[in-house]
């Protein structure tokens, strides 16, 4: 073979990378104890929502079991998951905060 001719096997082609990063929702939980004001709270100052957006999805959560706060990169949600559990736990609710694969 032509050692100068690149025929695509003997020579690895560097190829751009932009792969998107694996994308993760951040889920609440429903229970049977913490405050909805508390959970508007949450979805308000933890994940930048409006009264109306906050409200809806702590309804949501209310009556399905879980709903989705937001969506994130693996580091974003852990930290916003690290964030609502430990806040919660401060003030004495038993509110679930969660990730799963989106
Ligand atoms: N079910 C709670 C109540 O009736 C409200 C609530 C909503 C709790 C969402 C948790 O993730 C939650 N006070």
């Amino acid at each position: 073979r032509d050692p100068n001719h690149d025929d695509g096997l003997a020579v690895q082609e560097a190829k751009p990378k932009l792969k998107r990063p694996p994308l993760y929702k951040v889920v609440l939980i429903n229970d049977d104890y913490t405050p909805m004001d508390f959970v508007v709270h949450i979805l308000e100052e933890f994940f930048s929502l409006d009264r109306e957006s906050a409200t809806r999805i702590m309804l949501e959560v209310h009556t399905r079991g879980k709903g989705v706060c937001g969506v994130f990169t693996h580091e974003i949600a852990e930290t916003k998951v690290s964030q609502v559990n430990s806040y919660s736990r401060e003030n004495n609710h038993p509110l679930l905060c969660t990730m799963e694969k989106a």
